[in-house]
């Protein structure tokens, strides 16, 4: 078989990117190890940058997203039982939305499927060939039988556990990494959200986040041990530990339910560098991982898929490489300030077990400043809402 962009990985990452490229006219191919249903499964990301909503836009994938997204316009920020909003609105004059990654890789499934676009699923041994040469291709198993895939590039969609990164050598490969000392653990339940906005909770108990996926759908996150597994929290004493990380005034409104699901996740910061290695390009959680307090996860994603897909569309149409030339420069540049802030608002907001009495007042000091500083909401704000492509 041959496509010009095989793209390793069906996440969000790799669907948006077939997608758009098929726009073009560009041919993909897009391999993915699990089945659709196992990645539909997956409960992930749920606060949008407009920066990805334009995205999925111009991949013509945005109808039930538009009609369905909730936009927000500010959130909530508590300690103990006091709070205080950001207003992205008056702060930056745009805003989020609330739009799962489930459905956002439901969309983008299904755009790909009416478009007879070609995604392999159930792919075993999914292996690089010559990305450093003029002829690079991939092989694979599928049903026992190998298969072989000659392209002009190849796009590492395929997450954190992908070959992708792992095919770049090591002398060529730098990582950064930092490992938080807690996870968080989420539970989804179909019961109407406690507040419109937002809430993240900084209490003595630890981090906790109040989020939504619509009206009768709610996220709820709370800081918890790494040595945790989800079967030692019962819905109840799920329940119990949120309200006592969020204001009275909350807690005593939260419609609780029985769990629909229930995971762990832990927490990490990394990043790989360079982006690129001959005709590979790394996009998404398989060059980086922010841990979620920012919400930047899934939106660092998108603006990598922005920047390969305008530098293989300058590349097919122009015969103009600049474009995939500074993808690594380019992406990398936006990227190390999406750490920043993932990193210093997860300082801010989380209780680390090393922390004196000093550093308690350090941190009630910098969400003091932040409740009565314009300015430094304002830059929150302007990393919340997403800083420009
Ligand atoms: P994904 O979503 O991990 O998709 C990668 C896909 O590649 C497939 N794959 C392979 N396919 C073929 N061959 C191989 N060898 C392969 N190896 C892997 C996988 O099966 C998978 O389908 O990466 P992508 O597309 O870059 O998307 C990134 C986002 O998923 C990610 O950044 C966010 O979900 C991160 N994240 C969150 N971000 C947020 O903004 N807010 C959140 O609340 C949030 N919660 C989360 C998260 C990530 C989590 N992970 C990774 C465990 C919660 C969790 C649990
Ligand atoms: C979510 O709704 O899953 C969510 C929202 C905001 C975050 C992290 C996760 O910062």
């Amino acid at each position: 078989m041959r496509t010009q962009v095989a793209i390793i990985g069906g996440g969000p990452s790799g669907l948006l990117l077939s997608q758009l490229l098929h726009q073009k006219g560009i041919d993909t191919v897009v391999l993915e190890r699990k089945t659709k249903d196992y990645v539909l499964g997956r409960i992930r990301a749920g606060i949008l940058e407009t920066g990805f909503v334009d995205l999925m836009r111009e991949a013509g994938v945005s109808d039930r997203m538009d009609k369905e997204c909730f936009v927000h316009d500010g959130t909530v920020i508590s300690f103990g039982d006091t709070e205080f909003s950001i207003n992205f609105k008056d702060l930056t004059g745009s805003h989020v939305v609330v739009y799962g990654q489930t459905e956002v890789t439901r969309d983008l499934y299904d755009a790909r499927e009416a478009m007879d676009g070609k995604i392999v699923f159930n792919t075993d041994n999914v292996t690089i060939h010559g990305a450093d040469t003029d002829t690079p291709f991939v092989t694979y198993t599928t049903d026992g039988a190998e298969h072989r895939i000659d392209c002009d590039y190849i796009a590492g969609c395929d997450g954190f556990h992908g070959v992708s990164r792992q095919t770049i050598p090591l002398t060529v490969r730098r990582e950064y990494e930092k490992l938080y000392p807690f996870g968080w653990l989420g539970v989804l339940s179909e019961t109407p959200p406690v507040h419109e906005e937002l809430i993240y909770a900084c209490s003595d108990r630890g981090f906790a986040l109040c989020s939504m996926r619509n009206e009768n759908l709610s996220r709820y996150y709370i800081q918890c041990s790494l040595s945790d597994s989800p079967e030692d929290w019962t819905d109840a004493a799920f329940w119990t530990e949120l309200k006592r990380r969020i204001p009275a005034k909350y807690a005593e409104k939260l419609v609780t339910g029985p769990s629909i699901e229930k995971s762990i996740a832990p927490l990490r910061s990394f990043v790989t560098e360079p982006m690129r290695w001959g005709r590979l390009f790394l996009c998404g959680d398989a060059a980086h991982i922010v841990p979620p307090t920012g919400a930047k996860g899934l939106n660092t994603a998108a603006s990598d898929i922005h920047y390969l897909y305008n530098g293989l569309v300058q590349f097919y149409e122009e015969a103009d490489r600049e474009g995939i030339d500074r993808y690594s420069e380019k992406a990398l540049a936006r990227i190390w300030k999406a750490e920043r802030f993932s990193w210093s608002t997860t300082n801010l907001l989380h209780r680390f077990p090393y922390q004196n009495e000093f550093d308690l007042k350090m941190q009630r000091a910098d969400i003091d400043f932040l409740r009565d500083n314009r300015e430094a909401q304002s830059v929150f704000a302007q990393n919340y809402v997403g800083l420009p492509y």
